[in-house]
């Protein structure tokens, strides 16, 4: 017998979506030590929110997240809202002494995370964020590769995420406001990449030495709704715009705690591209590379091949081989998606709520706010054009 893990989700979008899928299917694919139930989900629109409940199997639903915050019989309250209420739900949660996993990137400013950092460290509930790409297998495998010295020293992490869903057309959704989003392609994208390679190197950015960010398109279509599927609002009926107030596209510089180097650049105008989530690290020993857009599989170079070096392309969802997660799908190469990393990481944060250890490490909101960081310094470098440093 296991016993339950009440869940309580607020938000029911394109986050909500994903979340929810991974609930619903932890426990059909992994063996999990406590079962979660999917107790509640919160949202605004009480019409669509019953049919999502129905939909995605949510046992109530509340138009007021704070009721779900203060149902006794609630364990775990999920985050998947915009950036600029994860404070304030965490904060709440956290102090109605529940655990809490929060969509990334932790918080839309650097003020919040904080705040939620010490919010988690007043509590004894644990804290998790949603950097679902850690749990791709292509991806945890090439932090068990560096972690277990199979690169040796990091010369160099180079790091994309192209995406080119904001273009002209597009209307002025929550993600391109800035007081809701905090930043756009920046924390939205540079999130996930910074927090990649803090966890496949396994080295902190210790200084971001130059960076630049860039609006192109300044004004947009005013939205018919806020738009929680990235674009899906579509444009108002009249001529209205709005401005927007978030970066199109970030790119900086920065060193790593081993004395290595690494970019990162992200980009909602990288025509071609639409989820290029991509790395590359290269030690002394041997390189690495992964591309979202070929997600199943992982290119290593061992530098002590010889004669034989050459890139080879690893497929992770071959079962049996000892790949993070796979075993825990479909046998031989039957491949995965997008949403399995979201169920992998939920099968993690069950584990560790029945007091076990995660398949590879799990971002908490303390290491959630060194990519923040990262973040805040990479602005600051931008905009003050001048190295930030980050060693302290
Ligand atoms: C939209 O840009 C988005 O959905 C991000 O918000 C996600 O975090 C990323 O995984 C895919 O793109």
């Amino acid at each position: 017998m296991t016993d339950q893990l009440n869940i309580a989700l607020i938000g029911s979008k394109f986050m909500g979506r994903a979340h929810s899928n991974a609930w619903l299917n932890v426990g059909r694919f992994f063996d999990v030590a406590r079962n979660p139930v999917m107790h509640t989900v919160a949202g605004r629109n009480e019409v669509e929110l019953r049919e999502f409940a129905e939909r995605w199997g949510w046992a109530n639903t509340t138009t007021d997240w704070r009721t779900a915050v203060a149902d006794a019989d609630v364990d775990l309250i999920d985050i998947a809202t915009p950036n600029h209420v994860h404070a304030e739900q965490a904060i709440a949660a956290l102090e109605a002494g529940k655990h809490v996993v929060c969509e990334k990137p932790l918080a839309g400013t650097l003020a919040d995370a904080e705040a939620m950092v010490a919010a988690a460290a007043a509590s004894s509930a644990k804290t998790f964020v949603w950097y679902n790409y850690r749990r791709v297998p292509a991806v945890a495998l090439a932090h068990r590769i560096v972690a277990s010295g199979g690169l040796g020293r990091i010369y160099h992490a180079r790091a994309c995420y192209l995406q080119s869903w904001g273009g002209p057309d597009t209307p002025l959704v929550w993600r391109f406001q800035g007081d809701i989003a905090g930043s756009g392609a920046h924390g939205d994208l540079n999130a996930h990449i910074i927090d990649a390679v803090r966890f496949v190197t396994g080295e902190e950015i210790v200084s971001v030495d130059g960076a630049i960010e860039h609006t192109f398109i300044t004004e947009r279509a005013l939205a018919e709704s806020t738009g929680g599927e990235i674009a899906g609002a579509g444009a108002g009926s009249g001529a209205a715009t709005g401005t927007s107030t978030v970066d199109d596209a970030v790119m900086f510089l920065g060193r790593l705690s081993g004395g290595g180097l690494a970019s990162f650049e992200a980009s909602r105008l990288a025509t071609g591209y639409h989820n290029a989530n991509r790395f590359e690290i290269h030690g002394e020993r041997g390189a690495l590379r992964f591309d979202f857009e070929r997600m199943n599989e992982l290119g290593f170079y061992d530098n002590e091949d010889g004669a034989t070096a050459g890139w080879r392309t690893i497929d992770v969802t071959r079962g049996g081989d000892g790949h993070p997660y796979a075993d825990a799908w479909w046998p031989d190469s039957h491949g995965l998606g997008y949403e399995h990393g979201f169920v992998n990481q939920a099968a993690d944060i069950v584990a560790m709520l029945a007091g076990k250890e995660p398949l590879v490490p799990m971002p908490d909101f303390a290491d959630a706010l060194n990519t923040q960081r990262v973040l805040d310094a990479a602005i600051v470098s931008a905009r003050e054009h001048r190295p930030v440093d980050l060693s302290r």
